[in-house]
């Protein structure tokens, strides 16, 4: 029998359970010069947002061991120029696009919701509640069970039809699967774990912050075993909901364990700054372990490392 390695987030089929990682290829074009956009299971788009945003000021980059912050401050075109401009050239490609949208408000949510409705080759949308460089704490949507909800609500009462909604957490929280309950029940379709941790790097030389904004999300290998332990835990609690998994995934056997974790399908970002050709070396990585250690698709693999063993 041959290896099947569709996958499914909600009611989007992918050919494929490798993604890009929001904000980690723009809108594809760059990834495009390398490989064919339909290699990958599904291009996840830069989060977007209603106006152009010239984002942080910089640096807004820093190395740290086995990882990297960013403050790149949801830099972007604005969701008209998105609209007009990336959304047909990503359709042209015959590219399956995860479009991720962020807000300041809820009513943002509510109005980039309306926006997303028929777009051609669009398949699901990531709702990043969980963006980490904002003025204050009290933006990051998904810190607080409220806002979370209220955001994911919005979007829901907006889209209208049948786009999945994947609501984007943070891991700077007490209980990850508290707040994945609450989306959930605001009508998310699947949840992508883990947005990056708020970090910050000094410069001992200058004795300064090295980022000019301070803070930055951390990403990166660095973060993969967090973000396996809440990818673990919301599938324990909530085996039904579809997990988008992310984290530091370099290889192979880094988006094989998420998928043990519980993810139906994994996003591959930081690893791409280095390499990037790096998800198709990951996809290829994927299938020859998944069948060399018997499995004959995805799903069976999908939280395999929640069973019961007996000694
Ligand atoms: O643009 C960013 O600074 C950013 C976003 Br929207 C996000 O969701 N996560 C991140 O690490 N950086």
């Amino acid at each position: 029998m041959s290896f099947d390695f569709s996958t499914t987030l909600g009611n989007a089929a992918l050919p494929n359970p490798i993604l890009t990682a929001s904000g980690c290829a723009g809108s594809g074009k760059e990834l495009s010069q390398f490989f064919p956009l339909t290699d990958l299971g599904a291009i996840v788009t830069k989060s977007i947002m209603i106006k152009a945003r010239s984002g942080r000021a910089t640096p807004r980059m820093a190395e740290t061991p086995s990882g990297m912050l960013n403050s790149i401050g949801l830099q972007g075109p604005g969701v008209d120029q998105f609209l007009q401009n990336d959304i047909p050239w990503l359709a042209e490609q015959g590219a399956r696009t995860i479009v991720s949208i962020a807000g300041e408000t809820v009513e943002d949510y509510a109005v980039l919701a309306r926006r997303m409705r028929n777009l051609p080759g669009v398949v699901a949308l990531e709702v990043n509640i969980s963006c980490p460089n904002v003025e204050n704490r009290g933006m990051v949507f998904s810190c607080h069970p409220e806002t979370a909800r209220a955001a994911i609500e919005a979007v829901r009462r907006n889209i209208g039809g049948e786009l999945p909604i994947i609501a984007k957490l943070s891991p700077d929280v007490t209980d990850i699967v508290s707040i994945a309950r609450e989306v959930a029940d605001a009508g998310a379709d699947g949840v992508a774990l883990i947005n990056t941790l708020l970090g910050m790097v000094i410069d001992t030389n200058l004795m300064l912050p090295k980022l000019a904004q301070k803070t930055g999300g951390l990403s990166g290998p660095a973060i993969r075993p967090v973000a396996v332990r809440a990818v673990y835990q919301v599938h324990a609690a909530l085996p039904k909901l579809p997990i988008l998994g992310m984290g530091g995934i370099a290889n192979g056997r880094d988006a094989f364990e998420f998928i043990l974790a519980g993810a139906r399908a994994v996003s591959v970002g930081t690893a791409t700054f280095g390499n990037p050709t790096a998800a198709i070396s990951i996809k290829n990585e994927l299938e020859a372990i998944l069948t060399e250690k018997g499995f004959s698709s995805v799903e069976e693999a999908v939280g395999y490392a929640h069973r019961e063993v007996t000694s």
